[in-house]
């Protein structure tokens, strides 16, 4: 899987380096180019954003700079998608959807965002991460970078994936390691009979039992999906 960022604030992603992250680009699971849409700006003093036409407060990113940073990747069966909070939040069904994809194109908006031209022009998608306004489009993009990430195949285990929270429709059961008694807790003592079918009941009916607590919703769909 290749992303390409579209981004004025590449050092950003630095942290991607890391961890899981990290290893996948070393092994060459992934790939993830940054292109600073500032190095595209053919002002002297490198502007890449605007005053708003019509007033109002804050700076637009400017529709040319930002299509010349685009056009400079090759974007042949490429998906490109739009950071926003204007787009459909991010779930992880459309996560495990987007890591079938081979090229993403991610562009981060700063600001007050990216002229309206551009984006009806280049993007394919908005993606939101959530119902709430941020300082700029790159961490959400690195929510997405790490979340599809992980669906690639060899960046994890298989199983890591298939018993987690949201991948069966419910949240995930708890987890518990080293030591067997921290602060006077054990460890539930089913986690230790080496029972594996004991342990698979126990955990399908902690996962249903921590949803019907925590997403009552997700159970209504579950129903909803099986009726
Ligand atoms: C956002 C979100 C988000 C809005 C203006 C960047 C900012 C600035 N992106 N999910 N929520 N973006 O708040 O994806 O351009």
């Amino acid at each position: 899987m290749k992303f390409d960022v579209l981004t004025l604030f590449p050092e950003m992603f630095e942290t991607i380096n890391q961890s899981i992250l990290g290893k996948a680009i070393e092994k060459e699971l992934i790939e993830v180019n940054l292109i600073n849409i500032r190095d595209f700006s053919n002002d002297k003093h490198k502007k890449v954003d605007d005053t708003p036409y019509g007033g109002g407060a804050g700076m637009v990113m400017m529709p040319d700079v930002v299509y010349d940073a685009y056009k400079s990747i090759d974007t042949k069966n490429a998906k490109v998608i739009y950071m926003s909070p204007q787009g459909k939040q991010l779930n992880q069904q459309k996560v495990e959807e987007l890591s079938k994809e081979n090229h993403l194109i991610i562009l981060c908006g700063h600001y007050e965002g990216v002229d309206q031209r551009v984006i009806d022009k280049i993007v394919d998608e908005e993606i939101s991460i959530g119902d709430y306004v941020l300082t700029g489009g790159e961490i959400p993009a690195m929510v997405l970078i790490d979340s599809v990430s992980r669906y690639i195949e060899g960046v994890l285990k298989k199983e890591s994936i298939k018993e987690e929270s949201f991948s069966n429709g419910l949240l995930e059961y708890p987890q518990y390691t080293r030591p067997e008694v921290f602060l006077g807790e054990k460890v539930p003592e089913v986690l230790l009979s080496g029972n594996h079918e004991k342990i698979d009941k126990w955990r399908k009916e902690k996962s249903i039992q921590i949803t019907k607590q925590k997403r009552p919703d997700l159970i209504e769909k579950l129903n909803e999906v099986q009726i």
